[in-house]
């Protein structure tokens, strides 16, 4: 049984791939002669070397072997100019490419889609050709959002993937564990090394009770990201296991899985249960299905696994929450106490819009239960009175709910339905009803909610919620309505109640596939050539970065010292700067420009210490790079966080950047700066930071010695007053220090491969 239908001939089969994983299980079990936990079964299953002793959970680094790499357009780009300077003929793993982060919403699916088509084309034509010259997959635009997509076609339970986007751990939702990575991983793995990942801590989420009524899986998530926060997930895996499991379909462990990205975890995932076997039967799969059947005690954590913490959820006392606002992680529990918070802190109740689906909640069953809840409405005479979006995750749900006549309800009701895309999700929202700089609200059934995110304007107030919570509201016009106890008035004087939303698992006559959207890669593509138009403004192909020169770093100005929160949207805005995501230089220009500079509590407003005068961040950087002067980032906690995209590392690199100095960091984005060649280097006391300003100049020292483990010395020259030293730690192995040494870690592997 092939692990999909749509990976080229002569890929692993589910029966390889298990037997595979259970020889190493058996080995880990000897060798760590404990109970273990689903995630060390996988984890431990996909080693390279399964012999490897015991590793030490959150300290041992580990060789994988995943069994497949996906990628999106906006960070494939990357990924593949990457691939191109490594000099390798052909992907290594299965691999697939999705167009889906380059739609902006507007009118509509189809014109913004054929809109797009036009805007994008040279994108698309280079990355269309790229996968069919090196075996790669590719999904063209409008086949939907690829976690979706990797839902419905690779996912399988047990499985390990790597993806280039944070969000890529949706499909823990088949048992897999997968994780989101910066293009230069995926190249790794395409090139046919080992993956690298630290030996993950292990969370537990002990579910009871049930689910039912007005709570949807989307709430489990929003708890634990209340009670984990942002960063409380970092270097673990989310592991769900208890009765409460069975009360929750496929698509929801989805969801769930999906926003644990939110929470910083490295991937979270779930025992394999009968509703992953249906999902795997609906969607074509029973093979898979029934491997997995046979393979399930391997599917499951064993009896007294020992976990590094516990959460308890009780389904059963669980309220549906909203979110936010700018970020994921403030609960808010619906109706009264909402509305409290609201008035406490002056946030707009009026809702300015609604927008449903994205990777994370566009289910079969997230949208037959929203459109329940609108046929409800409807027969009572009403309708959105706000604007509502719905954007399908891939083309064989928008087909399949079209069909169905769920699409026809929406729209009856008022809604838009827009691409099967990531849309306004990204940013990619022309938005033209509230002006930037309007203090609205909205709430959506989306992941994030950074400031700025969704239509760039930073006095939008999102709330991240279920899909069902963002219909009821779009209805009601207000994020403070609680659906088990308020009514909505009608025109005739009487009071109109929902009823709780009813929708099916699975749809009753099967899935509509919809058009064609896959183009498979030929047998042999040595032939074909991928082209890059050198003047180009939205491809570049790729300089090597130059090798350390062995000397200490030294008299380098801080460029910025962020205050608070720095994401991967505040260090790389997505929205307008997506279309340079394959464009190194020109995209640069939008470098740091959203971080808050702690001297002015302005965003992109520093001072240029060579000239002393007041700048641009981007300008700044680049004026330092021409004078030959390095510089470097002052950051707080959780620098980093969000998205996988390896351009917030690129970026600095290319203008010159040398070390990033922050209190901790997001998983990904540090990985991203070691493999550009950047030190990520982390206060040994996180109170330091309090002692550099962003006038200083710091040395790094101690670099002839950079070893493991061993601490490194910055020389801070303040801008007035004496000198002093502070020490940093680092996370590097020898091997992550070669690629310091020799500029990033594509030069070292092209050297590997010479
Ligand atoms: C996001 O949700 O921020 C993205 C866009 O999907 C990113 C990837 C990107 O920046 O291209 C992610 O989450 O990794
Ligand atoms: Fe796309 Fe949004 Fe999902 Fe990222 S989180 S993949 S932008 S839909």
């Amino acid at each position: 049984t092939p692990l999909s239908v749509l990976d080229p001939a002569g890929s692993p089969t589910i029966e390889q791939t298990y037997a595979k994983m259970e020889k190493n299980i058996a080995i880990a079990r000897k060798n760590i002669n404990k109970p273990l936990t689903l995630a060390e079964k996988i984890i431990y299953g996909h080693l390279d070397d399964a012999n490897f002793g015991v590793p030490k959970r959150g300290e041992t680094y580990l060789k994988l072997r995943p069994d497949r790499v996906a990628m999106q357009d906006a960070t494939a780009q990357m990924a593949v100019l990457q691939f191109i300077s490594s000099g390798l003929p052909k992907t290594a793993v299965p691999s697939t490419i999705h167009c889906d982060h380059l739609i902006t919403a507007e009118k509509g699916s189809v014109e913004d889609l054929n809109t797009a088509n036009i805007v994008n084309k040279e994108v698309y034509d280079f990355l269309s050709s790229a996968g069919a010259k090196f075996g790669i997959g590719f999904w063209k635009p409008g086949s939907g959002i690829i976690h979706q997509i990797v839902l419905e076609n690779y996912a399988f339970p047990g499985g390990l993937m790597i993806g280039t986007d944070s969000h890529t751990v949706n499909a823990g939702g088949l048992g897999m564990c997968a994780i989101g990575v910066g293009g230069a991983d995926a190249v790794d793995v395409m090139a046919g090394m080992a993956w690298e990942l630290k030996a993950p801590k292990v969370i537990g989420v002990h579910l009871t009770g049930k689910l039912s009524g007005w709570t949807s899986p989307k709430d489990v998530i929003l708890k634990v990201a209340d009670i984990l926060t942002v960063k409380g997930g970092t270097g673990a895996i989310v592991e769900y296991f208890g009765p409460g499991v069975e009360s929750i379909s496929c698509t929801g462990m989805g969801t769930i899985c999906n926003m644990g990205a939110e929470i910083g975890a490295t991937c979270s995932t779930f025992p394999f249960t009968e509703r992953m076997a249906d999902y795997l039967v609906a969607t074509n799969r029973s093979g898979i299905a029934s491997a997995a059947r046979s393979f399930a005690a391997n599917l499951r954590a064993d009896d007294g696994a020992q976990y590094d913490q516990i959460i308890e959820i009780n389904l059963d006392n669980l309220k549906p929450l909203l979110n936010g606002p700018f970020t994921p992680d403030r609960a808010n529990v619906a109706g009264a106490p909402m509305a409290a918070a609201s008035a406490e802190n002056g946030w707009p109740t009026e809702l300015s819009a609604g927008l449903i689906g994205s990777c994370t909640n566009s289910s079969y069953e997230d949208l037959s239960r929203c459109a329940d809840l609108t046929v409800q409405a409807k027969k009572a005479g009403l309708k959105f009175k706000v604007p509502y979006f719905v954007t399908p995750g891939s083309e064989q749900v928008r087909a399949t709910i079209q069909r169905d006549g769920i699409l026809d309800t929406f729209k009856e009701a008022g809604g838009t339905v827009l691409a099967n895309a990531c849309g306004p999700c990204i940013g990619q929202w022309n938005r033209t009803d509230v002006p930037m700089g309007v203090k609205n609200s909205i709430v959506t059934s989306y992941n994030r909610n950074f400031a700025k995110r969704a239509d760039g304007n930073p006095e939008t107030h999102a709330f991240v919620t279920s899909p069902e919570m963002v219909t009821v509201c779009s209805i009601a016009g207000t994020t403070t309505f609680d659906p088990a106890v308020d009514t909505i008035t009608l025109p005739n004087g009487k009071e109109f109640k929902f009823d709780a939303p009813h929708g099916k698992e699975l749809p009753p006559r099967g899935f509509d596939a919809g058009e064609e959207t896959f183009q498979a890669p030929p047998a042999d593509g040595t032939k074909l050539s991928v082209k890059v138009n050198p003047s180009s403004d939205r491809l570049a192909l790729l300089e090597p970065f130059s090798a350390w020169d062995g000397k200490d770093m030294v008299n380098m100005p801080v460029l910025i010292k962020a205050k608070g929160k720095c994401t991967t949207d505040h260090i790389s805005m997505a929205g307008p700067w997506l279309k340079y995501r394959g464009h190194l230089n020109n995209i640069s220009n939008n470098m740091l420009i959203g971080a808050v500079n702690a001297e002015n509590d302005k965003t992109n407003e520093i001072v240029n210490q060579h000239t002393g005068k007041w700048g641009k961040v981007p300008d700044t950087a680049r004026d330092y790079k021409a004078a030959g002067i390095s510089w470097v980032v002052i950051g707080d906690e959780n620098y980093g966080e969000g998205s996988s995209r390896e351009h917030a590392a690129l970026e600095p690199r290319h203008l010159g950047g040398r070390a990033v100095i922050v209190k901790s960091f997001a998983r990904i984005h540090e990985t991203n700066l070691k493999k550009q060649g950047m030190l990520p280097l982390t206060f040994a006391n996180p109170a330091d930071y309090d002692k550099i300003t962003g006038n200083d100049k710091i040395s790094i020292v101690g670099l002839d010695k950079f070893a493991p483990g061993q601490q490194l010395t910055l020389k801070v020259t303040p801008a007035s007053g004496a000198a002093f030293d502070i020490k940093v730690n680092h996370t590097f192995n020898d091997e992550q220090i070669e690629w310091f040494k020799n500029g990033s870690a594509l030069n070292v592997m092209k050297k590997l491969n010479a």
